[in-house]
């Protein structure tokens, strides 16, 4: 195991880095130290060949840009918040209005577009970049000086593990997630929608026309959105279900996961033989069929396009400050943020 460190580029004074995590067993993740962006992650295909299975752009100038968010740790919350503004003790914080009428993605300049303070950490079975980046108060709107660190860990038994720590010196909310669009195809050869995706959840929200949560929770049962039993993304695209109609022929949508200790998610494409398992200590997971995504970027030779890779972001439900019901994301001041998402990938 090992980790290589080579230059990126540089933003004014400051030099960006990619971190190259390499294990025993051939799987490699490359890492940025700006918005902890994973640009690869190099695993064999049922005959040995070894592509990369995410959405990667070839330049820091397209990451500086990256509206997608692609590979990123988005926050300090994923998702959108209503108005882009919130209450917490009778005070009114207006965050950056960078969706509509909405906040997304912690605003203009969020984690996804920041320059993280980098170490590496090298073990027999395991290697690790610790990220850590503090969040002035005021920052994007939010307040409290924040300070998060963001760790990849890569071990032997080819999992990726993401934790996430924070404190804040005020009372804020928290919500980040990595935004990593994966393509099991290899080096985005096709589109994800003959990928088959299996997860243990009952209910999904109801989004409004702005792809906010209306609050209401629904059933997957009868729906499209039951991937209990394992089904292919393309249903999303072919569906007359409204919810899949809203959301651009597709899924932009937050499920509710139960169990929080094994792995209740799989992505699998059959034709490379490639699957991605993820557990989870987050309430939710937001399955993106990237319907939005437009011809700007190339991946490989290849413009991208609508469907070419799918985001499962392992999240505190979206707009929970607006919503009592949902798992809150309040960090009390001085109060330990950690969360935790494993990707474990397999050969089938
Ligand atoms: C669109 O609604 C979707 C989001 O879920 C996604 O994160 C973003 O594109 C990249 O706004």
């Amino acid at each position: 195991m090992n980790i290589t460190k080579t230059e990126y580029g540089h933003i004014q004074e400051q030099t960006i880095y990619q971190y190259r995590l390499k294990n025993d067993k051939g799987l490699e993740v490359a890492i940025l130290n700006y918005g902890c962006i994973v640009t690869e992650i190099m695993m064999p295909d049922k005959q040995g060949q070894h592509e990369n299975i995410v959405l990667g752009l070839s330049s820091l100038e397209e990451y500086q840009v990256n509206a997608p968010y692609f590979g990123a740790v988005v926050g300090r919350v994923a998702g959108r918040i209503k108005g882009a503004s919130f209450q917490l003790d009778d005070k009114t914080y207006t965050l950056d209005q960078n969706d509509a009428n909405n906040h997304l993605h912690g605003g203009n300049e969020g984690f996804s577009h920041k320059v993280w303070e980098a170490k590496t950490v090298e073990e027999k079975d395991c290697v690790a970049v610790v990220f850590s980046y503090v969040s002035k108060d005021g920052e994007a709107g939010y307040p409290g000086n924040l300070q998060l660190k963001v760790t990849y860990s890569l071990t032997n038994e080819n999992e990726l593990k993401i934790d996430y720590n924070g404190q804040s010196d005020k009372k804020t909310i928290l919500n980040p997630t990595n935004h990593t669009y994966f393509n099991l195809s290899g080096n985005s050869k096709r589109d994800v929608l003959s990928h088959t995706l299996q997860m243990e959840s009952d209910q999904f929200l109801e989004l409004d026309h702005e792809s906010l949560p209306t609050g209401k929770k629904l059933h997957v049962t009868g729906t499209p959105f039951d991937f209990r039993n394992g089904r292919k993304l393309q249903d999303g695209v072919a569906s007359t279900h409204e919810q899949n109609q809203l959301a651009g022929n597709g899924y932009d949508h937050p499920f509710l996961l139960q169990d929080d200790c094994n792995f209740t998610i799989s992505l699998y494409d059959e034709e490379s033989g490639r699957e991605v398992k993820i557990k989870t200590d987050q309430p939710s997971v937001v399955l993106y069929t990237a319907n939005h995504l437009s011809d700007e970027y190339s991946f490989y030779g290849h413009p991208s396009r609508k469907y070419l890779g799918v985001c499962l972001e392992t999240q505190g439900l979206p707009d929970a400050i607006h919503h009592p019901e949902f798992p809150s994301i309040i960090l009390n001041k001085g109060e330990r943020y950690h969360t935790s998402t494993v990707y474990a990938f397999k050969g089938r």
